[in-house]
């Protein structure tokens, strides 16, 4: 028996995402997204790959969900393909598609498991990218409140919790500038759908379009939803971690944590954007009205938070900002996929910063993994040892977290079964099933009977 369990009632979920598992690209009345046409352009993907069949999960989803009750999985958070239900983005609704997510949700309420919906993991329709340059218009901002609307007035009679926006950083950073991370002492750079670059004020601009599409999503959940819907975003905070745990080196991680993420969580959670980045941003600071940070700051019913690891560490330091950053030591170790930095202590600091900075009343962990050189071993089985080590570290920390109080209601391990992993195509893999994508085969993986003791002792230590 754990001393400390996590509290009663904790989700034990899996997350995917649309693009990454569903196929059916182009199957009843789907319209096309950013990321058919980035992943159809030559180059783009490692070895060719695209999202066309991916897991078949459209086609597979009964039995997908059946591996998910297998897994003890209580809870699943899956994103819906926006031009599935909105081939143009805005317009005639597509009843296909509608249908595709309302059996998914019955087949998972029929399971007993909680569905989690994540309404934008990337996959912009298409049209939109060409009528209004994408994010970079203010009016895909009102079309994605809308169809957030159509969602929630859609299925809120079986979905209680909505994520807006997936990691808006990633998706923002990635397609309009790309971004580049540490590996070891070298950088790779990580690129997304559209695959541009733009003038520092223009990313300013997309950054300023979508979280204001974040707040006008949560206002037209609350008109359409049915009463006790809860919404919120599912960013991926960048968390400055205290690597010496007294007040003072505390403090300044967590004053480093806010500025952080100035155009993101910040300002969702604040209604303004903080002066260092405005001082910073300068001429290339976003454009906005006193009206844009009140929806902005609409309300929220939980944050939602993808943790894998440190943004970086923090000492405290007598610079105007309080705080600096300590380097990664060049040894410093990383998982088997490239850009994750070895830090589990990231899943105490960062939702222990989320509810210390901005007084969260719920927070979800929306995804923590790695990928592992999965191989088949004699015996068919798959010894994933690394991400047993992973996630168990990350989860004693939270499990810290919710015994300090901190209110964790719940935690979505990265991903139920391997898939697309954007640039990287398949070949990294995040599952704790293994998919063979020739055969579409399924196979747990050891860390798949380690999820399911956790969560039916609802405690790792
Ligand atoms: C997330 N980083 O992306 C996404 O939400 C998922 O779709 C994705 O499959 C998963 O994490 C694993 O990559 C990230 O460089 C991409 O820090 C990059 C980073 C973090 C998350």
């Amino acid at each position: 028996m754990s001393t400390h369990p996590f509290p009663k009632g904790f989700y034990w979920g899996t997350a995917t995402s649309a693009y990454q598992i569903e196929g059916a690209w182009n199957e009843d009345g789907k319209g096309l997204s950013i990321w058919d046409t980035y992943a159809h352009t030559p180059g783009k993907i490692k070895n060719g790959d695209t999202g066309d069949v991916a897991n078949d999960h459209y086609h597979r989803y009964k039995e997908d969900v059946k591996l998910m009750k297998d897994l003890g999985a209580t809870a699943y958070r899956f994103s819906i393909c926006w031009p599935r239900i909105f081939p143009e983005g805005t317009g005639q609704p597509n009843a296909k598609g509608l249908d595709f997510y309302s059996r998914l949700v019955d087949e998972l309420k029929a399971a007993g498991i909680e569905p989690f919906a994540t309404l934008y993991h990337w996959d912009l329709p298409q049209t939109l990218q060409e009528v209004n340059k994408g994010w970079q218009s203010r009016d895909t901002a009102k079309a994605f409140g809308d169809y957030a609307g159509y969602m929630a007035e859609k299925l809120s009679d079986r979905v209680h919790h909505f994520f807006t926006i997936n990691e808006f950083r990633s998706f923002i950073d990635g397609g309009y500038c790309g971004t580049d991370v540490r590996v070891g002492d070298g950088v790779i750079r990580l690129e997304a759908a559209p695959g541009q670059k733009l003038a520092p004020g223009d990313l300013n601009q997309v950054r300023h379009h979508a979280v204001l599409a974040h707040g006008m999503a949560v206002q037209a959940i609350r008109a359409k939803g049915r009463k006790g819907t809860k919404v919120g975003p599912a960013e991926n905070i960048h968390t400055a971690v205290p690597l010496i745990e007294t007040p003072e080196h505390v403090k300044a991680a967590q004053t480093a944590t806010r500025e952080a993420n100035a155009p993101y969580l910040t300002v969702m959670l604040e209604g303004k954007y903080t002066d260092a980045y405005l001082k910073e941003a300068g001429k290339d600071a976003p454009k906005f009205t006193d009206e844009d940070l009140k929806v902005i700051a609409s309300p929220l019913d939980f944050v939602g938070i993808n943790v894998y690891m440190p943004a970086f560490y923090a000492l405290a330091s007598d610079q105007a900002s309080g705080w600096r950053e300590a380097p990664f030591a060049r040894s410093h170790p990383n998982m088997f996929n490239s850009w994750l930095t070895l830090g589990p202590e990231v899943l105490y600091w960062a939702p222990q910063f989320v509810q210390s900075l901005w007084n969260a009343k719920e927070i979800f962990i929306t995804e923590n993994g790695c990928a592992s050189d999965d191989v088949l071993a004699d015996d068919g089985k798959i010894y994933d040892t690394d991400r047993i080590m992973f996630l168990r570290a990350c989860l004693a920390q939270l499990q810290r977290a919710t015994g300090d109080r901190v209110p964790v209601k719940g935690y979505f391990q990265w991903s139920t079964m391997d898939n697309f992993e954007w640039i990287f195509g398949f070949g990294n893999r995040f599952g704790l099933v293994y998919v063979d994508f020739k055969t579409q085969k399924r196979t747990p993986k050891l860390s798949a009977a380690w999820f399911r003791e956790a969560a039916a002792r609802n405690a790792v230590v």
